[in-house]
Parts: C-alpha cells; structure tokens; sequence
C-alpha cells in the first residue's frame, strides 16, 4: 500500500460528508482496539457511510489508490480481523443499521450491516418470528459483522450459524461493484453461491451491506438447567443424550470449576450449588408446549449428574445464563486473554479437554487456562491468561494440538490476523492457492482487509 495522499480524506469526505470522515486521535483510538485489548492498530481515519452508493464510492476510491480498508461493524471479534493493524481505514457500517419490514409469508426480513443482533430480535420478535443467532455480544455485534464472520453463538445445535440464516446478500466486492441479491427465494441454485462465500469471508472478498435473513418461528415456553457432573466427558455424553431425548434443545453449553468460581467472584454471584463440581452443563429447551416435564425426565435418565438446577421464569433462566455468559468479561477482568476457539469431532472433545490445562503448562507454566464453550457443537473456547500478549508460544501449542486431535483451529470467530500463521493446519496448499484465486478474483488490489486471513508474503 502507498502512503496515504491527504487530498484522499477530502475525496472521502466528499462521498460521505466531511463530518462522516473521523480523524480525532481520541475518537479514532477506539475503532483501532478489539474489545479485549489484545489487538491495537492505528488509523488515518475512520469512514462512516451512511449508504450502499456511499460505500461503493468509499471502495471504489481506495481501490483506485490502492489504501487499505479494514470494514468494521460492532468491533466485537475476537480474532483481530476488524481492526487497523497494517494502518488501514476504517470503514465503519454502523450507519447502515436500518431493518425493512418482516415479509410475514416467506418469515424474512433484511436488515443492513450496521443493525445489531439485538436489534435484529426485537424487529423479528414484534412481527412473531424468531432470529436463529443469538451471541453473548448481541448488543454490539452486527448484521455486518456476524455475516463477514458466519458467526455462531448459543444456538448454532438448533438453528445452524449465521450463513444457514443468509438467505441473500448485499455488498460491495474489492472490485468495486455491487452485487445485491436479496429476493429471498429458498431455493435458488443460479450458479455460485455468492452469499455463501462471501459470508465467512472475514471481509476480504467485499463489504457486506445488507443481508436477507431467514426467521424461525417462536418457541413461547421455556425452560434452562443446570446440571453438576464429574467432569468433561460425563457433559459430552450427558449433551449427546439430550440432544436425542430433547429434539427442542436448543443450547447446550459447558463450563468448568475454575471458571464458574472466577465468574461468581467477578461478577459478585452467588454460586448456583452448595458444593463444587468439575464441570456443568447448561441446557435450554424451546418449545410450542411447555417442556418442563419432558426435561425433567431426560434429566432423570442422565447417569452421573451430582446437582441439578432447573429454571423456568425469565429472570431465573437469565441467572443461569449469566453463569455461562460472564465467562468472557471474567477472564478479560484478569489481563488480555489468549483465545483459541477450536472445535473438536464429538469422539475427541473430552480427551481435548482434558489435556490441554497440562499441554499449555509445558510451554507457558505460570499461565492460568480457562475452559468453556458449545459442547454439542464440539466447540471449546480455549482462554490463557498470564502470558504477554506478543507471546504465541500458547496459541502454537493449543491450535497444534487441536489439529493433531483432528480439529479446527477456528470453530466460530475466525482466522483474523491472529490466527493465519496457523492456517496450514486445516488447509492444503491447494485450498490455499484456491482461496488466494478467489482474493485474486474479487479483490484485486487487494484493499479488503489484507491482512486476514492470507500471511503477508
Ligand atoms: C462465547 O461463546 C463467545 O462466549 C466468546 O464466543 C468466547 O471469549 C471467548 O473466548
Ligand atoms: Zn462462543
């Protein structure tokens, strides 16, 4: 990338408005942080269109003098990959956050990329319908983002990740057209799936404007529990069986001793059992008819189970939803987390997780290491805390180990920068030279976030 021209911000501001072109060291500073602290870069400038022809402008400007963007929506990844690392642009999508319409006969709407998840609920659940994705950051995170990430979240065991809810897409390619296809149709087999790549692609194909999402219907009764067992296997297990026995089961999310005491200490909660257990299990079920009994048999036939806490009122399930959802803030209380979110195949999760506390010791043995994550989905977010941020002696051993145990690297937050020197793990080289073709083909000044996903050559 060249140098960035200054008559550059005065063609920016002249697409968005000048007010739109940010350059205040102190506003900028927090579009140049991820959320844990772990990542800071630093910008020219952060751009806010408030349009697709504005973005389009925006990408079509940079690409012809080949300056760098980083799109950014909510800037709640985890990975390093919405933040000016190479001294890129920002380009922020928050200004795109209208929601159209729910289309009450397909259950759909489209919303554009600076929307919230938490924005995206209320507008379904006010027309009856329901959002698949639900996330710990729903309030930040966006449309955008979560679409460039094909994030997961909480409910990926009942409704799949965010690409199963894109049922078309809006964006900007590195080209700098537009492709807009948000018809909807259910089935469309017109050649490649454009949407499909492009989610997932962490924003180095284009940048995502609108989406067209699908909805779900609603399941009015609720109910969460949970469940005390003796360790990570007995939750595996525990999880398959329910997930048989609960064809409703929506969530199924693991968490440990240490981490339940940590999140209990920095929140300031009271812990949910009289004794301590090695692990638990929280489970939710939705249901048209209230699941409460089905739940409490499939409970009764779950071997092992020390304790049990079942919930059915709003605020008590939110009580035992904080006990899984505190586990991010708690950890980051401690220092800047190292995060590997790996997924594993069902058969090696608990072997996984067992082993990984020691194998971290042998690289790094001050560090303290915290387990949680979605267990039906194989997916553990491994935490380290106590290691210097620079350090990735850790993020080798635990991604190393994840792959040799026939795993993923990145389960749902991506490869970002912080996790491409590790990529080869999962990809052959011939994927890789495809990946690269397909960079070549969408983007090729290559302005789109360059770099994630690719290690600089
Ligand atoms: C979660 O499931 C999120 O809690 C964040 O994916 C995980 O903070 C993390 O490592
Ligand atoms: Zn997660």
């Amino acid at each position: 990338m060249r140098p960035l021209d200054p008559a550059l911000l005065g063609e920016l501001g002249a697409i968005v408005g000048a007010d739109q072109v940010v350059v205040d060291p102190d506003i900028v500073a927090s579009y140049a942080v991820d959320w844990t602290g772990r990542f800071q870069g630093e910008t020219p400038a952060v751009v806010r269109p408030g349009n697709l022809d504005q973005v389009a402008a925006v990408v079509d400007v940079c690409r012809g003098r080949e300056v760098a963007l980083v799109p950014q929506g909510g800037n709640t990844g985890l990975v390093g990959g919405g933040v000016p690392l190479g001294g890129e642009i920002v380009l922020s999508l928050r200004r795109l956050s209208a929601i159209g319409e729910v289309d009450p006969l397909a259950g759909q709407l489209t919303a554009g990329a600076g929307a919230t998840v938490a924005d995206v609920h209320r507008a379904a659940t006010a027309a009856g319908w329901v959002y698949g994705v639900d996330l710990g950051s729903r309030d930040s995170a966006t449309v955008g983002g979560t679409v460039a990430t094909n994030a997961g979240g909480l409910h990926v065991l009942r409704h799949g990740a965010t690409r199963a809810q894109v049922m078309g897409i809006e964006a900007v390619l590195g080209t700098g057209a537009t492709i807009s296809h948000l018809g909807g149709l259910v089935k469309d087999n017109t050649g490649y799936d454009l949407a499909g790549l492009i989610c997932g692609s962490e924003g180095t194909l284009a940048v995502v404007t609108a989406a067209r999402l699908r909805l779900v219907p609603p399941s009015p009764h609720q109910v969460a529990a949970l469940i005390a067992l003796p360790g990570p296997a007995s939750a595996v297990r525990a999880a398959t069986g329910l997930r048989r026995s609960l064809p409703e089961l929506q969530a199924a999310e693991c968490f440990f001793d240490a981490g339940l005491a940590l999140v209990c200490e920095t929140l300031g909660l009271a812990p949910p059992f009289a004794d301590r257990h090695p692990a638990y299990l929280l489970i939710e079920v939705a249901g048209q008819e209230d699941p409460t009994e089905a739940t409490a048999e499939a409970l009764a036939s779950i071997a092992e189970v020390a304790d049990v806490a079942v919930a059915t009122d709003p605020a008590r399930r939110a009580q035992l939803w904080r006990y899984r959802e505190g586990h991010t803030e708690a950890v980051n209380s401690l220092g800047q987390p190292h995060k590997m979110d790996v997924t594993l195949p069902a058969a090696a999760l608990a072997s996984f997780i067992e082993e990984v506390p020691d194998a971290v010791r042998r690289v790094a043995p001050h560090a303290a290491t915290w387990l949680w994550g979605h267990v039906a989905d194989g997916n553990v977010h491994v935490n380290v805390t106590g290691v210097a941020p620079r350090d990735d002696a850790v993020d080798d051993q635990v991604l190393t180990m994840a792959a040799s145990f026939g795993g993923s690297i990145s389960a749902e937050h991506g490869i970002g920068t912080a996790k491409r020197r590790w990529l080869h793990l999962n990809r052959s080289p011939a994927e890789m030279a495809a990946f690269g073709a397909i960079k070549q083909a969408l983007d090729p000044a290559g302005v789109l976030n360059p770099g994630v996903l690719f290690s600089p050559v």
